[in-house]
């Protein structure tokens, strides 16, 4: 006499067999494999990988499927169901679960969004979560040009305009984000009298962002025409920044101070426009930073000339 077990091996077999999806790879016959909703005796999927659709088994029938691929099996006094899967085989890139080796899973195999086609994190990315959410990692972007620049100040020679200045200028490349959230420059210069100076701040989108302007002097137009200035030398050698929310007002900048940063250590300046157009470092902010940059100097008084060795533009995002 056949048992309802035996027959149940039997017909879950041929179930199977006669399922429409290919054959799975790997798993275990000893784990995993699920029977039929109503079985009292199951065996587990040996190999399985698709879903099988169990409709109308009888009360002690069931059996997972040996081989079992799917497949559905209907009626059938002594009928089991189709084979549920086994365990699969090791992780699997794409189901959206972070398993074994996979740094990642964010429920796809494509490449360049931050979770690879192997489930590996990408350069620049970091991913969390289940399936992962992978975002572009906010490095900052350091163009410089420099030193060694030499880049001379037209001494005597600036009128407000950026063509009246000596400018260099700084490609910084696209990358995933281009949004900027902060800006700073820094400058190593050559100047015996910083009174004399104008430093302005060009981005892509051509906004001007005078950095300092005259420092001492509070102009009334920014046409270099005043006359009252701070001395105080730069050198190439203590390079300033100007940077938003520094202590010291650019416009303090040389005062006390025989050499500029290095006397004092007071390397950091926030912007002060004098009378230029309103903005400082942070009217950047929003903007794209990908394209060229310049950075100019200009000189508004005669006998002491000077020249920028180096810029460094610094762009958080
Ligand atoms: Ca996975
Ligand atoms: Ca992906
Ligand atoms: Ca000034
Ligand atoms: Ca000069």
């Amino acid at each position: 006499m056949r048992s309802a077990f035996a027959a149940a091996l039997l017909l879950a077999s041929a179930c199977a067999n006669g399922g429409t999806i290919p054959p799975g790879d790997g798993g275990s016959s000893s784990s995993e494999g699920s029977g039929a909703t109503t079985s009292s005796s199951g065996g587990g999927g040996e190999n399985g990988t698709g879903a099988g659709v169990a409709s109308g088994g009888a009360p002690t029938s069931g059996g997972g499927g040996a081989m079992g691929n799917g497949g559905s099996a209907n009626g059938g006094a002594t009928s089991g169901g189709g084979g549920m899967g086994g365990s699969m085989q090791g992780p699997v890139c794409g189901d959206g679960q972070t398993e074994g080796a996979e740094e990642c899973d964010d429920q796809d195999t494509g490449s360049g969004d931050g979770c690879s086609s192997t489930c590996t994190i990408e350069s620049g990315f970091t991913c969390a979560g289940e399936p992962s959410v992978c975002t572009p990692v906010a490095t900052d972007q350091v163009i410089t040009v420099g030193p060694g620049l030499n880049l001379s100040i037209p001494d005597n020679g600036y009128s407000g305009a950026i063509n009246s200045m000596a400018c260099a200028t700084l490609n910084v490349p696209s990358v995933a984000n281009n949004t900027i959230s902060a800006v700073e420059v820094e400058v190593g210069a050559i100047h015996g009298y910083v009174g004399d100076l104008v430093f302005k701040l060009v981005s892509p989108a051509n906004t001007v962002i005078t950095l300092v302007s005259r420092p001492g002097g509070t102009e009334l137009l920014d046409d270099g025409s005043e006359l009252i200035f701070n001395g105080g030398e730069l050198v190439a050698s203590s390079p300033i920044t100007f940077v938003t929310g520094a202590a010291t007002s650019a416009e303090q900048m040389g005062v006390n101070t025989s050499v500029i940063c290095l006397d004092n250590g007071i390397c950091d300046f926030a912007p002060n426009n004098g009378a230029a157009a309103a903005g400082n470092l942070t009217t950047l902010n929003g903007q794209s930073a990908a394209g060229a940059w310049k950075f100019c100097a200009g000189d508004s008084a005669g006998s002491d000339a000077g020249s920028i060795d180096k810029v460094v533009l610094t762009i958080a995002h």
